[in-house]
């Protein structure tokens, strides 16, 4: 048999017991997935530089769960990368970040105490802290999955990181992360319309993000106004968050997976969602083949309009859907 293509097991933290793509190299397995354009997995080992040491043991299960064991946070990093390979491919056809069948690679474990996770365009690379006292590492699929959406948005639309664009980009990068936790399906993660949910970021266990109603991070605008796009970009990620998930699954109150959201709109006016499936093809579409560098949200309403022309004509659900999600969030009317 081909010894590049191995079936190992991660022990993760955050997503249970999963199956892992590795490879064999003499004796040792790495975290090496040569299904998905030769993603490797790395360990800082608490570096800041460079791509520190390959994951690589003589076992093909990998870390125990915990944080004392490094190969966790391996196993955490390498699902994400493979849920976000997958999701990429089998949902629009796209084979990797730059959609040329080449993988990026992860690096984990970087500096100390470290509280974020980038994705880094000029390495072609992704980078996880391991958050407050190296206890929270930033491994969840929902940041990976946002993480490396930073790159396919870069090789796509490339949106500015300021002003509206960059609410827009920011935006782009959580509705792909959570795409990518829906589509993992996976029970120790379900899917949620909540970014950063499992990594514990403000030390109460709440979420960064709620996308049904941004506000509620005390931070986010909920509806479009002149000003948006003089706040921080991830808070002007708001309305765009706001109007994906109004899109998806309507406004008012909803449980999914356990989760209960309540979602206003701007007007009152009540919104029927059209299902999270066409709204990721919509907005994907409104990414890859409308958006600019400099789209602002007007220029976004007219990009989703014009995909879902494209995807499902003018007299479609899904297009009345998109003018319906955009007038929620105070955008066209
Ligand atoms: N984790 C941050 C983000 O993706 C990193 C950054 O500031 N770009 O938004
Ligand atoms: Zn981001
Ligand atoms: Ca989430």
């Amino acid at each position: 048999r081909y010894q590049g293509i191995e079936t190992g097991v991660g022990n993760t933290h955050y997503s249970g017991q999963v199956s892992l793509t590795t490879a064999q190299s003499g004796s040792s397995y790495t975290l090496t997935d040569n299904t998905r354009g030769g993603h490797k997995t790395y360990n800082l080992n608490h570096g800041s530089s460079g791509t520190g040491t390959l994951f690589s043991q003589s076992s093909d299960t990998w870390g125990d769960g915990t944080n004392s064991n490094a190969a966790t946070a391996g196993a955490d990093a390498a699902y994400g990368a493979q849920e976000t390979w997958d999701f990429y491919k089998n949902t629009f056809g796209r084979s990797g970040i730059k959609n040329d069948g080449v993988g990026a690679y992860s690096r984990t474990h970087y500096g100390n105490s470290y509280v974020n996770a980038f994705w880094d365009d000029s390495c072609f690379c992704m980078t996880y802290g391991d958050g407050s006292g190296n206890n929270d590492p930033l491994t969840s699929l929902d940041v990976a999955g946002h993480e490396m959406t930073h790159g396919v948005t870069s090789n796509t639309a490339g949106l500015n990181y300021s002003g509206e664009s960059g609410g827009l980009n920011e935006a782009t990068s959580d509705i792909f992360g959570t795409g990518v936790e829906f589509y993992a399906n996976n029970s120790s993660d379900p899917g949620d319309y909540l970014i950063g949910e499992k990594i514990n970021i403000n030390g109460d266990g709440t979420p960064l993000r709620y996308m049904d109603k941004p506000s509620k991070d005390g931070g986010s605008a909920d509806s479009w106004y002149s000003g948006v796009g003089n706040l921080d970009v991830h808070y002007s990620s708001g309305p765009a968050n706001h109007m994906f998930y109004l899109l998806s699954e309507g406004s008012g109150t909803k449980v999914i997976n356990g989760v209960t959201y309540n979602s206003p709109t701007s007007d009152g006016v009540a919104v029927t969602g059209i299902g999270r499936a066409a709204a990721l093809q919509i907005w994907y579409k409104a990414l890859t083949s409308y958006m600019t560098s400099s789209t602002n949200y007007a220029a976004a309403r007219t990009a989703a309009l014009n995909a879902a022309a494209a995807l499902y004509g003018t007299n479609s659900a899904q297009y009345a859907g998109v003018g319906n999600a955009f007038a929620g969030i105070n955008v066209g009317s």
